[in-house]
């Protein structure tokens, strides 16, 4: 198996968010007791390319969020029978910050409050009626920007640079979840460290720029082998990677991740004239109590020194 210079899970994956980001449509909820006025609204928005979805309450409107998990923005008027528009930007703050979900007010009320009323409760934007179509419609895109921007900021404090794996953070911010969910169901989940044998001796031989090549082929292998699995991998720095098993023993975890370490060791990456070989040893340790998180990585970070003193590339639980 020799790793393309084109083949990077980096690279691969910028290529997929671009991708999501560009095609995607944004989905926007509108909020209206009075049809004709709804169908304004909506026609300047599917002129636009959004994706829109209607409710004619306040009450209808929260049950249609729970039903699209994917509506970003939400146009609502304010005069409904059942909920004013921004008792329900109230209660849709309590769910959900403004951070994943933008709402935006409009009404044809004369009262000059209502706009703060509105910001206050929670909203990004308020614009009164009669509007300027071409207001609202930029009004609303630079509202659908700043949750791209959100997005792209949130993805690129989850990834690690060099490799395009979830990083520490995104790991030490998700792994305790996926356990405690796990414990929850009383079923066992076990976290291993990779970690790559005598790799300050190939940066040493070879310079940084293979250490990094042979770095991000080992990391491309794994995020092949672990996409679309229900395990966290991530780089915790170095040469370190850490993957949580979530409903997995530590038999069964022992099992996959010796035919890791074999896939792992079969690896060739070229540098220069030579094929180099790559190999990594594992710590594995087993979650089935409720002590810390970090504690169970040092159980594991524990067994991964044993199965550096027992020679390297191999296995340890
Ligand atoms: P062992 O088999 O016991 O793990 O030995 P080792 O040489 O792999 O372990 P050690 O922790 O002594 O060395 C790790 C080296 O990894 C030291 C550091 O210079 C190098 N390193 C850490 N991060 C990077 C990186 O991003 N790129 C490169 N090229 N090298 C890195
Ligand atoms: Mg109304
Ligand atoms: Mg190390
Ligand atoms: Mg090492």
């Amino acid at each position: 198996y020799v790793l393309k210079d084109n083949e990077f899970a980096l690279d691969n994956l910028v290529a997929t968010v671009r991708r999501a980001i560009s095609n995607r449509k944004t989905r926007v909820l509108v909020v209206d007791d009075v049809v004709s006025a709804r169908q304004v609204l909506v026609d300047l928005l599917k002129a636009q390319q959004y994706l829109v979805v209607e409710a004619n309450s306040g009450l209808e409107a929260l049950a249609a969020l729970e039903a699209y998990s994917d509506i970003e923005l939400v146009v609502t008027d304010h005069h409904m029978p059942d909920m004013s528009g921004y008792e329900l930007t109230r209660r849709i703050r309590h769910r959900f910050g403004s951070d994943r979900l933008r709402v935006i007010g409009v009404s044809s009320s004369n009262d000059r409050m209502l706009s703060a009323s509105f910001l206050k409760a929670g909203a990004s934007d308020f614009v009164y009626r009669p509007f300027v179509a071409e207001e609202l419609q930029c009004r609303i895109a630079n509202n659908a920007e700043t949750l791209a921007q959100m997005r792209q900021l949130r993805a690129a404090a989850a990834c690690d640079y060099l490799t395009g794996l979830y990083n520490r953070r995104y790991f030490y911010d998700n792994g305790p979840k996926l356990v405690n969910e796990c414990l929850r169901l009383k079923v066992p989940s076990s976290v291993a460290i990779l970690d790559i044998d005598h790799f300050k001796r190939l940066n040493d031989t070879y310079g940084h720029e293979i250490g990094d090549k042979v770095l991000k082929a080992v990391a491309n292998r794994l995020f092949t082998i672990f996409e679309g699995s229900d395990n966290l991998l991530s780089r915790l720095g170095g040469e370190e990677f850490a993957i949580l098993f979530p409903q997995m023993d530590s038999a069964a975890a022992t099992k996959l991740c010796d035919e890791i370490r074999s896939d792992i060791s079969r690896l060739k990456v070229t540098a220069d004239d030579e094929e180099l070989g790559v190999t990594i040893s594992i710590g594995i340790a087993e979650i089935a109590g409720y002590e810390t998180f970090e504690n169970y990585l040092n159980a594991a970070d524990q067994f991964l020194y044993m199965a550096k003193h027992r020679g390297r590339n191999q296995v340890y639980s």
